[in-house]
């Protein structure tokens, strides 16, 4: 993994090269973890994630003939697109769907989208997890944002990613990802409330605590990932539905149990079970944090495992081990981050443990005979900006 100027030389290269000319401008967006808060956002819940300092960069520049051009370090010849109006869902796909989604979000919501060309290079990697397509969304809405000089405020482009990638690329998601990797600030984590999409930046100084966050990428495959996270939305609002609710951030907590009893289908009801507690233990981390308490933020961490992998069943062997061994090594807490079936596991550890704490999980992993994980610690970086 390089360093953030690396990636943007890249990109930048990457435009020279292609293009035979220098580029306007370079924007970067980060890729993402979750603190906690897990298939809370799409139930209209809470969510805590960061933005990580691993970074998607798009050097990009004005095209005059109105079509768009993307080159990325992910295939040898750019994918054109367009003139405006050609370009509908479907037309794109693979990676290059997330950048034709965005101008087609962008053209969809009424604005006067430039064509442009752009050169893309990413140190998030690819399927583990870490939001390297929110990434790419918003490095290029910031792009095409600056170029075009549309009016559209940051605070509005989360809900214009998570369209490109709902109607355009056609994943169900929820708003966390983009509004992390938008809206995240150094040295904070979001806390985000989906209904209503205010934030509050709460304070995260992990070197101050004498902490560290290892991110565990688990190396896991993807197991049937989509079609499993669009079954568990669907069960979601079935279950919202039977209840009588709007979403399931309207059952309380102190309700849980009479909502529980009426539901008949024990799957539903430890889904449910799942969600009204996930987001109490987002609320309950957000007051521990408030108070300066990082450490005891650990059991909460913990939690969310367990109902991740009994209550949600999303986790996998491999993630479960990554989160056992860590919590074995002295971890204060340690869950699964993301949508599940494969990913990234966090570990919140004293720093002087983090080397110990990641040997216990590549051991762990050796004994079960699971390729080797990649382990690395992280803190909060900024979110989606133009870096000249
Ligand atoms: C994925 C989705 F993109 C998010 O919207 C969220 O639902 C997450 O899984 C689970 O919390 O990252």
């Amino acid at each position: 993994m390089s360093a953030a100027g690396d990636v943007a030389a890249r990109a930048t290269a990457g435009f020279r090269q292609r293009y035979g000319a220098e580029p306007a401008g370079r924007w970067a967006a980060p890729g993402r973890v979750n603190l906690i808060g897990e298939h809370t956002d799409y139930n209209d819940g809470f969510v805590l994630p960061f933005a990580l300092p691993l970074r998607t960069v798009v050097a990009a520049a004005l095209a005059d003939d109105g079509r768009w051009s993307v080159w990325s370090e992910l295939d040898d010849e750019p994918v054109e697109f367009g003139p405006a109006g050609a370009d509908e869902p479907g037309r794109v796909d693979g990676w290059a769907a997330y950048v034709a989604g965005v101008v087609w979000a962008l053209r969809a919501a009424g604005h006067d989208v430039p064509g442009a060309r752009l050169a893309v290079a990413s140190d998030v990697p690819v399927g583990s997890g870490l939001s390297s397509s929110a990434a790419i969304e918003a490095a290029v809405l910031a792009a095409l944002v600056d170029l075009g000089g549309l009016d559209l405020p940051a605070d509005r482009w989360p809900r214009l990613a998570q369209r490109a990638e709902n109607d355009y690329v056609g994943a169900p998601t929820g708003i966390m990802d983009q509004s992390a990797v938008i809206r995240g600030r150094s040295g904070h984590a979001l806390f985000l409330d989906c209904r209503t999409e205010e934030v509050e930046q709460i304070p995260f100084d992990l070197d101050a605590a004498g902490l560290a966050m290892l991110v565990v990428d688990s190396r896991a495959p993807h197991r049937h990932a989509d079609g499993e996270y669009a079954a568990r939305r669907k069960s979601c609002e079935r279950a919202a539905k039977a209840l009588g609710v709007a979403a399931l951030r309207d059952v309380a907590t102190a309700d849980l149990d009479a909502a529980l009893a009426r539901l008949d289908d024990p799957e539903t009801r430890r889904r449910v079970r799942h969600v009204v507690t996930e987001d109490q233990r987002v609320l309950d981390t957000v007051e521990l944090l408030r108070a300066g308490r990082i450490r005891d933020i650990g059991p909460l961490l913990t939690a969310s495992h367990a109902s991740m992998r009994d209550d949600f069943e999303i986790t996998v062997p491999e993630i479960d081990t990554a989160v056992e061994a860590a919590l074995a090594a002295g971890a204060y807490g340690a869950r699964m981050t993301g949508g599940g079936f494969g990913g990234c596991v966090l570990a919140l550890v004293d720093a002087d443990a983090a080397d110990a704490v990641a040997a216990a999980v590549a051991a762990a992993y050796a004994d079960r005979g699971f390729t080797a994980p990649h382990t690395l610690p992280v803190l909060p970086a900024g979110g989606a900006t133009r870096l000249d």
